[in-house]
């Protein structure tokens, strides 16, 4: 872990009932997968979302109505940031392995898909965030790769019980320019490095040293309330917007 704390943006991904039989204690609420993100303007790009499939999970009441499924570290984290229903005490309603949260039905917040499904993805820390990530394919080089190997090997899908429909109908979706890189800047890194799957650790490494800086610095939106504005100028006022509507909330660690 850096000195410096990170400041997160919990998105809120709802699951959409009915629930399926290992989440079903849980009908009634609401139930979301909260991912940690640095990058809230992606989000009109998501094609799906990312769990760790040997990775243990929670579903932890936040407060009154909205329960989130995420690491107990996260959970712990989060109770001392004012987001427990008890305060400073997390309190679990259902363990869950990553294995039971794939193939769910999810709404996540700025999504032009309006379903989306978790999926499983190998490289997730557990020591990170909240164990969950939302994907963005177009801007994430680990994203993108972790996709088009769902996409590519029929025999990882069957490996995880993947359904192709929760796969196979999602395309990128171009949602920032950078001149250097083109539309969707996380495919053009990917294919000049030659990077052959999620688990090429030095590659995507230097993939998003360098993607994440010049998306930020060089950047310019090609979609949503914010289009035609730079990168920089449209993240916070995207941040807040998600913040404000109650779509979000902020995370340190
Ligand atoms: B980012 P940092 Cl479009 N394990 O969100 C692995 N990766 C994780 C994680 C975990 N436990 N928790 C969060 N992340 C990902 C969007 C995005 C992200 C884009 C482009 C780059 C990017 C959509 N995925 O991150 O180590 C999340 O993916 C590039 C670094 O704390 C989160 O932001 O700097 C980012 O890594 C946080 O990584």
């Amino acid at each position: 872990e850096g000195v410096q704390p990170q400041e997160y943006v919990l998105i809120k991904m709802e699951i959409i009932p009915p629930f399926p039989s290992q989440l079903k204690v849980l009908e009634g609420r609401k139930v979301y997968l909260a991912a940690a993100t640095l990058r809230p303007e992606t989000m009109y790009g998501q094609t799906n979302c990312w769990v760790l499939p040997n990775g243990k999970y929670g579903a932890y009441e936040i407060n009154e109505t909205d329960v989130f499924i995420i690491t107990q570290r996260a959970a712990l984290n989060l109770a001392y940031q004012k987001l427990s229903r008890v305060p400073e005490k997390p309190t679990c309603l259902l363990e869950l392995a990553g294995h039971d949260l794939i193939g769910l039905s999810l709404k996540s917040p700025l999504a032009f898909n309006e379903t989306i499904y978790s999926l499983p993805m190998l490289t997730i820390l557990t020591d990170k965030g909240t164990g969950i990530v939302t994907s963005v394919p177009s801007d994430s080089p680990d994203d993108y790769m972790a996709l088009q190997d769902l996409k590519s090997k029929p025999a990882l899908r069957s490996k995880f019980g993947v359904k192709d429909e929760w796969v196979m109908p999602f395309q990128v979706i171009p949602i920032i320019n950078i001149p250097e890189f083109g539309d969707i800047s996380a495919e053009k890194v990917c294919i000049d490095l030659k990077i052959k799957s999620q688990n090429d650790k030095d590659k995507l490494a230097e993939a998003k040293r360098l993607t994440y800086l010049k998306g930020f610095t060089d950047g310019t939106m090609l979609v949503g309330e914010f289009k035609g504005k730079k990168v920089q100028e449209a993240k916070p006022l995207i941040r807040n917007k998600l913040l404000e509507t109650g779509h979000a909330v902020t995370y340190s660690e």
